[in-house]
């Protein structure tokens, strides 16, 4: 293929890339928002290199004429959790999408691969709104912990060194590595109430502290110089007394405060 042609091959893969994490993005937003534990840590996304697919083509022995059916993660997005209880809840919220349709899917996580590796992959149907008009493409999502994906970034990146000669030992090694990382995410999982609250309590932190600073701002219209400069003081000693009750007595206090503002400027 021509590398022009190339360019126009991977335009709708590119467009879906972007689609996609923007969806991906959203919906982690949403979640902490509305003060909801979300199950996603990580979005990340990639159309794969024109060099990457010739390599798996090969490999794969899929004729270049027919990659666009037969090779399924050109668009491939990465989901990446805290937990392996988020991937299967991230999986399930998949599933349930209408704007993607899930052909296949393949659980790495409770059947690993041969090499260690652990992912949940689940191919999709997209609809991309291209040129020529819709356009449905292939696309593969990959579900994992952050212990999944660092070990296989640091396997991924052995294959490119030995290219698929990876040396017994090694691999070996790697099983090893990957048998730690099984312990490691059920270690994880066996604090994960502990570990979901204190995120929630950061999350509501960050919020309360940003409604509070948007407040002051507000009221400096309204009170004078110092009395404005007072509370802000006042905000900063109580902030820095790291007590999220007292944060929240505060932002209340401080909301009344406003209101009684608010409603003189509509008096
Ligand atoms: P890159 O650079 O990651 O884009 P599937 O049919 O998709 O459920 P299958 O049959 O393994 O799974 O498909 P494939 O095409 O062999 O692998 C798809 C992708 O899964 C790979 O993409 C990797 O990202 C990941 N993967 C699969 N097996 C392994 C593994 O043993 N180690 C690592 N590190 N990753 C793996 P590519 O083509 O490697 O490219």
């Amino acid at each position: 293929m021509e590398i022009q042609l190339w360019r126009e091959f991977l335009d709708p893969y590119a467009l879906a890339v972007d689609e996609l994490m923007i969806k991906f993005n959203h919906l982690m937003t949403a979640f902490r928002k509305s003060n909801d534990y979300c199950p996603i840590e990580l979005v990340q996304g990639r159309v794969k290199s024109i060099a990457s697919i010739i390599e798996k083509a090969n490999r794969k022995k899929i004729p270049l004429e027919t990659i666009e059916d037969d090779m399924w993660d050109i668009c491939g997005i990465r989901l990446i959790c805290q937990f392996v209880e988020d991937c299967y809840q991230v999986v399930d919220m998949i599933k349930s999408r209408t704007d993607m349709e899930v052909v296949t899917e393949n659980d790495y996580i409770a059947f690993p691969k041969e090499s260690g590796y652990r992912s949940y992959h689940l191919r999709i149907l997209y609809t991309v709104q291209s040129v020529g008009g819709p356009k449905k493409i292939h696309g593969e999502i990959q579900v994992r912990t952050l212990g999944m994906n660092s070990w296989s970034t640091i396997e991924h990146s052995l294959q490119y060194k030995y290219r698929s000669n990876i040396p017994d030992e090694l691999k070996q090694r790697l099983r090893n590595t990957a048998d730690g990382m099984i312990e490691t995410d059920k270690e994880l999982s066996s604090i994960r109430d502990e570990i979901r609250s204190a995120r929630e309590l950061r999350f509501e932190e960050e919020r309360i502290v940003n409604d509070i600073l948007l407040t002051i701002q507000n009221l400096y219209r309204f009170v004078s110089h110092r009395e404005a400069v007072r509370i802000q003081e006042e905000f900063y000693h109580i902030y820095q007394e790291q007590d999220i009750d007292k944060l929240r007595h505060f932002a209340t206090e401080l909301d009344v405060i406003a209101e009684g503002y608010r409603a003189q400027t509509i008096n």
